[in-house]
């Protein structure tokens, strides 16, 4: 896998061009940075979604630097913007680690009905299978049939191992059994799908932690990894499931999904300087290629970098 930067800023174009065409309207070539521009574009990167706290870092920076002497125009002010970016959403990051100490390694996927769990599980097997892993998936959301029936038709497609029980079944059943499936069947990774109904809010928490408590009876240490999926198209609204979902169970990390529909992209640095959750990957579309993992450098030259190539 692994997007060019031209064939990712195509993906989040709507995020890009309300991001970069933001910033070219005031900063245009050669345009020397004055106090009211630098008010100006507090304004832009506040209406791109990026939130207060990542807004006030780059502005902050950026007045420090232009009193200093050190940034004069608009090309070095839009790198300090693209460099503080980078630095934002490093500070929140740490690499997916694979290797557990016994296979095998054992990944939640958590968040509110329709932020697109099932399809990110389907685009993740497809991920670690083209990456030589052996994947397995549990059906832990059974509250519909139509959500197990839904998974079982993605394993089919991306051609993996799936273990399932019926409608109602208990969730925790499920993870216990497909962590033991995956261990005599040598697999090396375990993707738990699960409910999202938000209308039992408590509930839904109390069957997340059940799940946990027995995933980790099953095997040590699991859940290795805890990924919040939201909705890019949901931007700030975001952010609250972050927080109730990673103080009910903690959260490793967050996948951003529909990025291909949504100028809210920005959400990203947004998530990265509120909570430090790393984000590990994107969503940009309904097959299970159109999925990468997420990586700072790339994701800033894409969104603020409107140039037709690299
Ligand atoms: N455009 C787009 N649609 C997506 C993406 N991810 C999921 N979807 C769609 O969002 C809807 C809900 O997805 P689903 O995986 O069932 O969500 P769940 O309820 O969280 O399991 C489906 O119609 C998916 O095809 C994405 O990255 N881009
Ligand atoms: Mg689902």
């Amino acid at each position: 896998m692994g997007f060019s930067i031209k064939s990712l800023r195509e993906k989040l174009s709507k995020t890009t061009n309300k991001i970069s065409a933001g910033i070219r309207s005031i900063l245009p070539k050669g345009k020397k940075i004055d106090d009211a521009l630098l008010d100006e574009l507090e304004e832009v990167l506040i209406s791109a979604d990026i939130g207060p706290e990542a807004t006030m870092r780059i502005i902050d920076q950026a007045r420090n630097q232009y009193h200093g002497g050190k940034i004069t125009d608009s090309e070095q002010l839009e790198e300090l913007i693209k460099t503080t970016s980078v630095e934002i959403l490093k500070g929140a990051d740490s690499h997916p680690n694979l290797e557990t100490i016994t296979k095998p390694e054992v990944i939640m996927i958590v968040g509110v009905n329709g932020a697109g769990k099932t399809t990110t599980i389907a685009k993740l097997a497809r991920y670690y299978r083209s990456n030589g892993k052996t994947v397995l998936l549990a059906a832990g959301d059974t509250f519909r049939a139509a959500a197990i029936e839904q998974l079982g038709i993605w394993a089919d497609r991306v051609g993996v191992d799936i273990v399932k029980h019926g409608q109602d079944s208990d969730p925790a059943a499920v993870v216990f059994d497909a962590i033991n499936a995956a261990r005599s069947r040598g697999k090396d990774v375990v993707i738990i799908d699960t409910a999202g109904r938000l209308h039992t809010k408590s509930n839904l928490m109390e069957e997340l932690k059940k799940i946990r408590r027995v995933a980790a009876k099953a095997h040590s240490g699991a859940p290795h990894q805890t990924y919040l999926i939201i909705d890019g198209t949901t931007g700030q609204n975001g952010l609250k499931q972050i927080k109730l979902f990673d103080q009910a169970i903690g959260l490793t990390g967050l996948i951003l999904t529909k990025m291909d529909g949504t100028a809210k992209g920005g959400v990203v640095l947004a998530a990265a300087t509120q909570f430090k959750i790393p984000v590990r990957y994107i969503g940009f579309g309904e097959t299970a290629d159109d999925f990468d993992s997420f990586d700072p450098q790339s994701f800033v030259a894409a969104i603020f970098d409107s140039k037709s190539d690299d």
